[in-house]
């Protein structure tokens, strides 16, 4: 599987289960009650939910998480030296990474169902799933201070996208 993923892309492959997000349920709680989701209103409709895979697809018995590195080849800090040009982040430079990602993971996804069965579902910010915390449990790094996920192969330049599954 880890050959395969590579094959499409991947920079990063770890499977964890779908309980493993018990803690980040009281961490998002806390999270919430602070107001810290600002106007992003829908982070918290059903918090249980978002925090539990399972209520999400009942069926689900394994995650992988995945992760692209879109870290470029040159130093993306030399523009700070040109005061009078404006830099774009990093992430923002390429095509939609929702597009890119969501193709791949269903493509693996359909390559796994071919090899082992089972059902699918993939997951890139597309429904209410805590996609760092369940990369952390998967081993693909740990949140940082930036609460995003800090790899030890590519720091934060790491997309995430998740295939749940009932292997
Ligand atoms: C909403 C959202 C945003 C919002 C809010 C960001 C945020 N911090 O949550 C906005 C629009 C601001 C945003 C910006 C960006 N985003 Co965004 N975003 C999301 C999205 C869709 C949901 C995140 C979410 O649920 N946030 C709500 C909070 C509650 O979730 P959380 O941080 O996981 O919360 C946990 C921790 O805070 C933890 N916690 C609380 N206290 C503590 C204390 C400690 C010590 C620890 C360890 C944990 C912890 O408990 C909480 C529950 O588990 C995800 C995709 C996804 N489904 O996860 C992408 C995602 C997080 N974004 C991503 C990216 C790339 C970015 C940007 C870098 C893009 C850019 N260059 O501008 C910035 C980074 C800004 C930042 N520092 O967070 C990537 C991050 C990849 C990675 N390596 O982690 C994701 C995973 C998308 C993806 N599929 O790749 N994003």
């Amino acid at each position: 599987m880890t050959a395969q993923a590579k094959a499409l892309g991947f920079s990063a492959l770890g499977i964890t289960s779908p309980e493993a997000t018990t803690d980040a349920q009281q961490r998002l709680q806390r999270f919430l009650d602070d107001g810290s989701h600002g106007d992003m209103d829908w982070l918290a409709s059903d918090p249980a939910r978002r925090a539990d895979p399972r209520r999400l697809w009942s069926g689900v018995r394994s995650i992988i998480m995945l992760g692209v590195n879109y870290g470029p080849d040159e130093d993306p800090l030399s523009i700070l030296e040109h005061k009078t040009r404006g830099g774009i982040s990093v992430y923002a430079r390429g095509d939609d990474y929702h597009d890119l990602i969501k193709k791949k993971l269903k493509e693996l996804a359909r390559w796994l169902q071919a090899n082992a069965g089972g059902e699918v579902k993939v997951f890139v910010d597309t429904a209410a799933v805590l996609e760092k915390p369940l990369a952390e449990r998967a081993g693909l790094g740990w949140q940082g201070k930036h609460t995003n996920l800090v790899s030890r192969d590519f720091g934060s330049w790491l997309f995430l996208g998740a295939i749940f599954t009932t292997l």
